[in-house]
């Protein structure tokens, strides 16, 4: 299938699996579309004037980005008419947006972070954007709750992210494994490159934000120690780190050629529940990373089985290598 449209590899998805319906995929090319216009903006940096604060507040009380407002915009305003879906939230909207009463409302929900790695905008380092699809539980009269979001990840139809690096990236899962796009420029269209991604099993590289090394938990502290002792130590190997700062491309990596990837509770976020957000950062992340084969868990249980609260409910958060991400949850229980 290499070198196929995502156009074309949709209407093959839609023809051999009943649950992938015509409108989800009209949805997915949609959340394609959106992702190409924030890429052309991103692109565009200084010269459209994008860069830097828009001098607003998110309901997380983070500053935001011109581009992080422009890129919710641009994926509420692409989808909002075009019938498929009941409801959207986003990190950058403190409740629920609901499709205006002039177009037809859907059987679908959809969460995103429209710009995650925010703080790489300014740097031109890789940034973004996330997005889970889950199907609506209450029948079509009635408006769309909260509630109804906050389905455990288990439930998701579809999982996704863009990558807006040296070359944009769609990877993709709708539950049958992962596939990635790459845009093609000149076409305008996405291209399937690495289909069936799968993690490496034996990994040497990890991701954490060292910095924070002095907030974690006792297994967290073990687990990077230990690591860190290389060959010397009980791993008997030696280990490379890497952070990026932008999950998306983290996981990314991960994805390609193996590792882990930490964002544990510490004392700094443990009031809050940790530092990602588990609705449109966690669970899409754990969705595409077990559908390659790895491995997704809060460090105490599987992160697509944590009742969601609420919406913009924040968990810790260990993916990458099965062997690994259990090696770190073991230890939490010890
Ligand atoms: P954002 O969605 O506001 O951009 O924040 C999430 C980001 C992740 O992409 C990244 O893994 C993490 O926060 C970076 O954290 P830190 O600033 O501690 O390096
Ligand atoms: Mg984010």
């Amino acid at each position: 299938m290499t070198g196929v449209t995502l156009s074309r590899y949709l209407v093959e998805q839609q023809r051999n699996d009943p649950q992938i319906t015509h409108d989800l995929r009209l949805l997915i090319e949609n959340i394609a579309t959106a992702c190409k216009s924030i890429g052309v903006a991103i692109g565009k940096g200084a010269i459209a004037g994008v860069l830097g604060g828009a001098g607003t507040d998110n309901v997380q009380g983070e500053a935001q980005k011109k581009l992080d407002v422009l890129s919710n915009d641009l994926l509420i305003r692409s989808k909002q008419a075009n019938g498929t879906l009941a409801a959207m939230a986003s990190e950058e909207m403190d409740e629920i947006y609901h499709i205006p009463p002039e177009y037809p409302r859907g059987d679908y929900l959809l969460l995103f972070d429209p710009l995650d790695g925010s703080s790489n905008i300014d740097v031109n380092i890789s940034v973004g954007t996330i997005f889970s699809v889950l199907r609506r539980q209450a029948g079509p009269g009635r408006a769309p709750t909260v509630d109804e979001f906050l389905q455990p990840g288990t439930e998701q139809l579809v999982a996704g992210y863009a990558v807006y690096g040296p070359s944009t990236l769609l990877v993709l899962t709708l539950g049958k494994g992962v596939d990635c796009f790459t845009l093609d420029r000149e076409l305008g269209e996405f291209v399937l490159t690495h289909p069936q991604m799968r993690i490496p099993e034996d990994t040497k590289e990890f991701a954490i934000n060292m910095s924070n090394q002095r907030f974690w938990e006792p297994a967290v502290q073990r687990y990077v120690e230990e690591l860190l002792m290389g060959a010397s130590g009980p791993r008997e190997k030696d280990f490379n780190m890497r952070w990026v700062a932008s999950m998306v491309a983290d996981v990314h990596r991960i994805l390609t050629r193996g590792g882990i990837f930490m964002y544990p509770l510490d004392s700094k976020t443990r009031d809050q529940g940790g530092k990602l957000r588990l609705m449109y950062e966690a669970n899409p992340m754990a969705f595409l990373v077990e559908q390659a084969g790895g491995a997704a868990t809060t460090g105490r249980a599987r992160i697509m089985e944590v009742t969601p609260e609420k919406l913009h409910q924040r968990v810790p958060v260990v993916l990458g290598s099965k062997s690994e991400v259990e090696r770190v949850t073991r230890y939490h229980h010890e």
